[in-house]
C-alpha cells in the first residue's frame, strides 16, 4: 500500500506468502502444506495471496532460469515485454501480487525483477510504492565474487550483531600494468552503475504498452545523458594522465582494452565472461537468442544514420525523405540510433545499432555459442559501465550524434543574450573555507547485502565500498538586473577542462564536448544586484548521497523509484590531481520565460531531472539538452572567452585530490 514498504519492515526479513497449492511449482504441489508450515514457522510477516485465475506466462517462461538476461538482446526484450503485459493487466494490487507470486518461481529471476520493476514504476496504483532495491536483489552484479564468498561465510559463522562489514577491495580487477585500470573508481562505482541500470529501467526501449516507451524527449535524453557520461569519463581520463577515449568506430580492428570483471553471475553460479586484450569482433550466430548478425549489417546501419544526418532528413517506411527540424531532430535520431524499435520511424532500414553494439561486443568470446557461454558485462545495463569498451562504444555513438549537432546553425549572440541581465561574478565556497577549489578524497560506505544472499542463517551482512567523495560547497553568483522590473532566470552551470594535453587553452570546438552539467536552477532577479547561493547537494544532475548508500538499508525513504535514477552525488566532482587540475566553471542565466515548461510539479521527484526527466511530466526545460553547448560556438567564437555574452561568466577553478581514505559514513 502507498506509504508502506513493499517488502518488510526493517529487520523483518522473513516474509512468507501463503498461496493456494496451484501457485506452487508443479513438483511441489503435493507437498504444499508441508512447505507452507515449514517456512511459516520462521515468518516475521505472513502475506495471504489472493486466489485468482492463473495468468498465462508461457512466453516469459521461455527464458531459461539459469540464463543471464539482457535488455540489449531483442528476444529478451520481447519476453520481458510479455511479462510486463501480464502484470499491467492485473485488475488491482492484490491481483498483481498474486500474478507476481505465481510468476516468481516460474520465470528467470532477472527478467522477473526487471518486468516487475517497470510495472511498479508505471501502474497508477503502484507508483508510490518503493521498488525492490536492485543492489540488494542482485548484489553479485556489484560486488566481486571473493567478497561475496566472504560475506556468505561471515553470515554462516558469526552471530548477527558481531558481524563485521566485508571490505570490498578498491582495485581488484587489474594491476597497474593496465593503464585503463586507473579509472576503476569511476567504472566500478556502485552509484554510477545503479544510476545507469535505473535510467534504462525508467526509459525502456520496448514494451507492449507504448505509453511506457513514449516519454517526452526520450531519444534526446538517451543522447544527452550518455553524452554527459562521456564528458565526465574523458575528464577523469585527463586527470589520470590518459588521452581522450578512442571511439570504437571500426568494428573490424582488434580491441586492445581487455576486461576481466571478477563477478559471479548469480543465476548460473558462473563467473561473468572476460574479454582478453586484442579481441576482434565476429559476426554473431546464436540460435538460442535468435540473433544472426553480420558486421557488414552494423556498418550499413551506421552509413544510413550518417546519411540522415548529412541530408538532415530520414527515410520513412515508404521511402520518402522527411526533414529533421531543429526541435525534434535530435529526439528522432536518438530513437533511431539507440534504437527503440517502437519509436524509430523506420526500424528495418536503420536497424538497432547501439543495442546490437552492446550485444556483439558482449559475445566476442563466444560469438556462435559453441562454448555455451553467456554475454559479458557490457550486455547488462547494471554492469556495462564497468568495462572500458563501454566508453569506446559510447564515444562512437556520441561522435555520430555530434555529426548532427555540428551541422546545426550556431546560436547567435542575440539568441544567447538575456537583455539587461549581467553575471558579474561567480565563486565557489568550500565548506572547509577554501575558495574556487574543489577537494576530493576517498570515502568508505557500507551497503547491506542481506536481501540478495539467499542463505541461512539470516541477518545483516554489510559490504564496505571505497568511493570518491568531495568536500561540499556553495556556488555563489552575483547577477545584476539592470531593468526596473523583477525577472526570472534559469541558471545553467557547467564545468570543463581549461587546457588541452599540450597545456594550451582548449578550443571551443573541443571544450564543448567536455562541458559537464553541474546544476540548473531557477532564480528570481530583483532590480539591481542579486546574490544567488546554491549548495552542491541540491544539484539537479545528482541524487543525494543517502539515496545511493545509507538509506538503501532504511525503507523510510519512500522516494526510491523514479528518484533512484540520478548521478550519484559523490561523483559530482571529477577526481582532479594532487597538484590541482584546472577547470573553467561556467554560469549562464537565460530567460526563464523562454525556457519554462508550464506544468505542475507538485509531488513529483525532480532531484536529478537533468539526467532523468520527471515522471509523467515534460522535460523541465524547453531548450535543447546541453544548451548552450549543444552546438558549435557562435560565428567566429573559437574559444570560450569569445563565446561569452554579458549574462555568462567563467571562473577558473582547480580540483585537488587528496589520497586519504575517510571512514565509513556515520562511523
Ligand atoms: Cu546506456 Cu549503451 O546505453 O548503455
Amino acid at each position: 500500500r502507498p506509504g508502506e514498504p513493499v517488502f518488510t519492515p526493517k529487520g523483518k526479513d522473513n516474509v512468507v506468502f501463503q498461496v493456494p497449492d496451484k501457485f506452487l511449482e508443479e513438483k511441489y504441489q503435493n507437498i504444499g502444506s508441508d512447505i507452507q508450515s515449514r517456512f511459516g514457522d520462521e515468518a516475521d510477516v505472513t502475506i495471504q495471496v489472493r486466489d485468482t485465475a492463473l495468468p498465462n506466462i508461457t512466453v516469459p517462461a521461455q527464458l531459461d532460469k539459469s540464463d543471464n538476461f539482457s535488455l540489449f538482446i531483442p528476444r529478451h526484450k520481447k519476453l520481458a515485454a510479455a511479462l510486463i503485459d501480464v502484470f499491467m493487466k492485473a485488475k488491482d494490487i492484490d491481483q498483481l501480487q498474486s500474478y507476481a507470486v505465481y510468476a516468481r518461481d516460474r520465470v528467470n529471476s532477472q527478467l522477473f525483477n526487471y518486468a516487475l520493476s517497470v510495472v511498479l514504476l508505471h501502474r497508477p496504483d503502484t507508483k508510490d510504492l518503493d521498488l525492490p532495491i536492485f543492489i540488494e536483489s542482485f548484489p553479485s552484479k556489484f560486488i566481486d565474487s571473493r567478497s561475496f564468498g566472504m560475506a556468505r561465510q561471515e553470515a554462516n559463522v558469526v552471530k548477527q550483531g558481531n558481524r563485521r562489514p566485508i571490505t570490498v577491495p578498491r582495485d581488484y580487477t587489474a594491476s597497474d600494468l593496465e593503464p585503463e585500470h586507473r579509472l576503476w573508481y569511476f567504472r566500478e562505482d556502485l552509484g554510477i552503475n545503479v544510476h545507469h541500470w535505473h535510467w534504462h529501467l525508467v526509459y525502456p526501449a520496448e514494451s507492449s504498452d507504448i505509453n511506457i516507451v513514449r516519454k517526452d524527449r526520450r531519444g534526446e535524453l538517451f543522447y544527452y545523458m550518455h553524452q554527459q557520461i562521456m564528458g565526465r569519463y574523458n575528464i577523469e581520463r585527463f586527470c589520470n594522465n590518459l588521452p581522450k577515449t578512442v571511439a570504437l568506430t571500426s568494428l573490424r580492428e582488434p580491441i586492445p582494452e581487455g576486461y576481466f570483471p571478477k563477478l559471479d553471475s548469480l543465476v548460473a553460479s558462473r563467473p561473468w565472461p572476460a574479454r582478453p586484450s586484442n579481441s576482434t569482433l565476429m559476426p554473431i550466430k546464436r540460435t538460442l537468442d535468435q540473433i544472426d548478425l553480420e558486421i557488414s549489417t552494423m556498418e550499413r546501419w551506421r552509413q544510413r544514420f550518417l546519411e540522415a544526418v548529412n541530408e538532415n532528413a530520414y527515410t520513412d517506411l515508404q521511402g520518402r525523405k522527411v526533414a529533421l527540424d531543429e526541435t525534434t531532430g535530435i529526439d528522432i535520431l536518438g530513437n533511431i540510433l539507440e534504437a527503440s524499435q517502437q519509436l524509430s520511424p523506420n526500424p528495418n532500414y536503420y536497424g538497432d545499432l547501439h543495442n546490437m553494439g552492446h550485444t556483439i561486443i558482449s559475445y566476442v568470446h563466444d560469438p556462435d555459442h559453441r562454448h555455451l557461454e553467456s554475454f559479458g558485462v557490457i550486455g547488462d545495463s547494471a554492469t556495462a559501465m564497468r568495462d572500458p569498451v563501454f566508453y569506446r562504444w559510447h564515444q562512437n555513438i556520441d561522435d555520430m550524434f555530434n555529426e548532427y549537432k555540428i551541422r546545426m546553425n550556431p546560436y547567435t549572440a542575440q539568441q544567447l543574450t538575456y537583455p539587461s541581465i549581467r553575471v558579474t561574478a561567480v565563486g565557489i565556497q568550500l565548506d572547509n573555507g577554501r575558495t574556487n577549489q574543489f577537494h576530493t578524497f576517498w570515502q568508505q560506505s557500507d551497503i547491506n547485502m542481506t536481501k540478495g544472499m539467499d542463505f541461512m542463517p539470516r541477518g545483516d551482512v554489510f559490504a564496505r565500498f571505497t568511493h570518491l567523495q568531495h568536500i561540499p560547497f556553495t556556488i555563489n553568483v552575483q547577477a545584476n538586473n539592470d531593468s526596473s522590473a523583477p525577472k526570472m532566470g534559469m541558471v545553467r552551470v557547467f564545468m570543463a577542462p581549461k587546457v588541452d594535453d599540450r597545456g594550451q587553452q582548449m578550443s571551443f570546438r573541443d571544450q564543448r564536448r567536455y562541458m559537464i552539467e553541474m546544476d540548473k536552477f531557477v532564480a528570481n532577479l530583483r532590480p539591481g544586484q542579486n546574490t544567488l547561493r546554491r549548495r552542491s547537494a541540491e544539484s539537479t544532475v545528482t541524487i543525494p548521497f543517502e539515496r545511493t548508500f545509507r538509506n538503501l538499508d532504511n525503507r523510510q525513504d519512500s522516494s526510491f523509484n523514479f528518484c533512484g535514477c540520478g548521478w550519484p552525488n559523490h561523483m559530482l566532482i571529477p577526481k582532479g590531481t594532487d597538484q590541482g587540475y584546472r577547470m573553467e566553471f561556467f554560469v549562464m542565466i537565460s530567460n526563464y520565460e523562454e525556457d519554462r515548461v508550464n506544468q505542475d510539479l507538485g509531488g513529483a521527484c525532480s532531484d536529478a531531472a537533468s539526467f532523468c526527466g520527471i515522471r509523467d511530466r515534460l522535460y523541465p526545460d524547453r531548450r535543447p539538452m546541453g544548451y548552450p553547448f549543444d552546438r558549435l560556438g557562435r560565428q567566429g567564437a573559437d574559444t570560450l572567452a569569445s563565446f561569452m555574452t554579458p549574462n555568462m561568466k567563467v571562473q577558473e577553478v582547480t580540483i585537488i585530490h587528496n589520497d586519504r581514505v575517510s571512514g565509513p559514513t556515520g562511523q
